[in-house]
């Protein structure tokens, strides 16, 4: 049940919500061109340095261990818990996850603007997954987690943007302190 790596398990079927979007925009922009076919691998890690939320972290730095569960409940509601964090500005976390649910179940945390985007995406493009390194995505069952270092204070959120989960409670807020 415990798995080590569970990012790396799927790799050749995974693309980047950057990529995604740049798909979409060149789909938008040209029709007829050979697009995207055969060129997700590779395309995530150096980018996330610039993401406000912050960047993957050192193991060895995590000095602060948080359990997510991911999980439904009988009347459709599909809820993190917990739904907040509070870190501090600079505090590498070792965020452990753990799908207690049936289906499977994302954590993407980014800018609240940027996981409205990400959800319209994955609105439009239901087949798509994120390997973007503040993202996982977990088979019911599964673990997994995300060493990650919060390098911005503000208000940052984090939901499962598979298509209805974030609509029926998938959804949380992370506060980085100064
Ligand atoms: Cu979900």
């Amino acid at each position: 049940m415990r798995t080590r790596n569970p990012l790396n398990l799927n790799n050749e079927r995974k693309c980047s919500m950057k990529r995604i979007i740049a798909a979409a925009v060149l789909m938008a922009a040209s029709s007829g061109t050979a697009l995207a076919a055969g060129t997700h691998a590779g395309g995530h890690g150096d980018k996330a340095a610039a993401m406000p939320i912050g960047n993957p972290g050192e193991a060895g730095k995590a000095n602060r261990t948080v359990n997510i569960s991911m999980s439904e409940k009988d009347d459709g509601t599909m809820l993190f818990q917990p739904a907040m964090l509070k870190v501090k500005k600079g505090e590498t976390v070792r965020l452990k996850f753990v799908n207690k649910g049936q289906v499977d179940h994302e954590f993407v945390m980014d800018v609240h603007d940027g996981i409205m985007e990400h959800k319209a995406l994955m609105e439009k493009f239901p087949e798509m997954e994120h390997a973007d390194p503040n993202s996982i995505r977990l088979a019911p069952g599964a673990r997994g987690e995300i060493i990650w270092t919060f390098a911005n204070a503000g208000e940052f959120g984090f939901a499962c943007l598979i298509p209805g989960h974030y609509d029926s409670g998938m959804k949380g807020d992370i506060s980085v302190a100064n």
